[in-house]
């Protein structure tokens, strides 16, 4: 059964569906689906086939566009369930997390916001093509002790340097540290601008983030 809920969620979002979207994250929650398998199996998926098929010319901007939305329709409804765990969990930081300036793709970013705020860090999100000073300002404003950038598009993960930059210009790091993520980030990237960490996805950037903290799992 899930296999197949799984196979619906991720054409639902290859058709630009978002009510069939929402009508199948709705379903997934009733017969108690872990909502982020919700989303890796079954939306996430079928994302990354659209944006393949975007890649290889098979579709156009609008069809991506019609995913994309059917995606945010599903993470709209997943999304608060994931989140009514944050809450009683013990705190584990502050996080100030945005997209790189330029950048306007956000559901990757937000799906990290989600699942660290679902874990106890308490998150700061600047939205999308944020500036490095906003970055600066905001982790000033809040005391943060991470500071998140999200880059999808090669053109804009020189965004990611750029905020690196104005954190040490502005004293914040070492205190403050400095992560990144998105689909063409790699770890050389992030060894390359002296980034504090970098993950491949939100359940690593957990990971990741609380091991910054000196609360992860992993051994030193
Ligand atoms: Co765009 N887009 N897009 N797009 N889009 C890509 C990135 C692309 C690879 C598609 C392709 O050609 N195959 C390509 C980039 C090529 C490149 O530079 N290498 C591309 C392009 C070219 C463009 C436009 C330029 C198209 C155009 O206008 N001609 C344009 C750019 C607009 C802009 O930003 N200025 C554009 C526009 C769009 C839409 C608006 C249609 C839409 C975005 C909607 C939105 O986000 N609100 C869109 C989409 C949906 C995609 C793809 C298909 C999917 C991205 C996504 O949401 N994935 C994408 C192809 C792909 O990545 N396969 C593509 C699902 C999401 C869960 O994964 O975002 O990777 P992801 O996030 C993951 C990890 O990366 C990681 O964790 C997340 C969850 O596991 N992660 C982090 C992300 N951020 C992190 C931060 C961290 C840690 C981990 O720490 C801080």
């Amino acid at each position: 059964m899930p296999d197949q809920l799984f196979e619906a969620m991720r054409q639902s979002v290859i058709d630009g569906a978002p009510d069939t979207a929402t009508e199948l994250a709705q379903q997934a929650l009733a017969s108690g689906v872990d909502p982020l398998e919700a989303v890796n199996q079954g939306f996430a998926a079928g994302i990354t086939f659209a944006g393949e098929q975007f890649g290889c010319g098979q579709i156009y901007l609008p069809d991506l566009l019609a995913s994309a939305e059917a995606m945010k329709a599903a993470m709209s409804i997943l999304e608060p369930e994931m989140l009514k765990q944050g809450s009683q969990r013990e705190a584990l930081g502050k996080v100030v997390l945005g997209t790189a300036k330029g950048d306007i793709h956000d559901i990757g970013k937000n799906l990290v916001a989600t699942i660290l705020a679902a874990s106890g860090f308490q998150i700061f999100d600047l939205g999308t093509s944020v500036t490095p000073e906003q970055f600066v300002a905001k982790a000033k404003e809040v005391d943060a002790d991470i500071v998140g950038v999200s880059a999808l598009l090669t053109t804009t993960m020189a965004g990611q340097k750029a905020v690196i930059e104005a954190l040490d210009r502005n004293g914040l790091r070492p205190r403050v540290k400095a992560i990144i993520g998105g689909a063409a980030v790699t770890s050389k990237w992030a060894a390359e601008i002296g980034a504090d960490g970098y993950s491949r996805n939100a359940i690593d950037a957990l990971e990741l983030a609380k091991n910054l903290m000196g609360k992860g799992t992993a051994l030193a």
